[in-house]
């Protein structure tokens, strides 16, 4: 029974599997080859929200491949796991998993920020996309990308945006991402 309820609370998403399931394919909008879509990722790889359970499956080692993560307790992950689903209809954080070595193999948040402003709507923001680099070239940075623009369009966002770096501009410009003339995206650090 502990067992049980061990089992089931490491499967605890994020968010609810069923939105990913209702995504019209037909939004999406990179081109694929090789039979590869959001729909078959690949052999042995699986779409899937942020589970609880995905601490032991070496998520923050693959975030580490992005920035900086610092030691991060299983205690301080459920925390912050619970505080996101807490927040409802806001966190979305979409992993892909390779079922053959229980891995997190890639990653991508969309974050829906709720507004005021265009008739009480909502701002997808696209944050800590990552495909471990044993995984690149297998387009899975476009299948998280492809899922994120869905899912935010499905979630009725009036605008989706994301920040990047130069050499990453032309990959987002196949989603319809565009820089925005006269627009800057500037920051205040505090710490690392
Ligand atoms: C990139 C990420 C951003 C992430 C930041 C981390 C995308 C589209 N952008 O800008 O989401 O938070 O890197 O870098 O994934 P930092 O630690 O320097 O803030």
């Amino acid at each position: 029974m502990t067992d049980f309820v061990e089992k089931d609370c490491q499967e605890t998403p994020l968010f609810d599997p069923r939105i990913l399931l209702r995504l019209d394919p037909s939004k999406f909008k990179a081109g694929y080859k090789n039979g590869v879509s959001p729909l078959h990722p690949g052999e042995h790889l699986h779409i899937r929200p942020l589970s609880i359970g995905d601490y032991e499956k070496g998520y923050l080692d693959l975030l580490k491949q992005l920035t900086a993560v610092g030691d991060v307790s299983k205690e301080d992950f459920i925390g912050r796991f619970s505080q996101m689903k807490s927040c409802e209809d806001t966190y979305f954080i979409v992993v892909i998993e390779d079922l053959k070595s229980g891995q997190i193999i890639g990653s991508a948040t969309l974050v829906k920020e709720q507004k005021f402003i265009h008739h009480v709507s909502s701002r997808g923001r696209v944050e800590d996309v990552i495909v471990s680099d044993l995984y690149r070239g297998q387009q899975l940075g476009k299948i998280l990308l492809d899922v994120l623009v869905a899912l935010s369009q499905d979630l009725g966002c009036y605008k989706v945006s994301l920040e990047c770096k130069d050499k990453n501009v032309e990959f987002y410009t196949q989603f319809g991402f565009q820089k925005t003339e006269g627009q800057n995206f500037m920051q205040l650090r505090f710490f690392d």
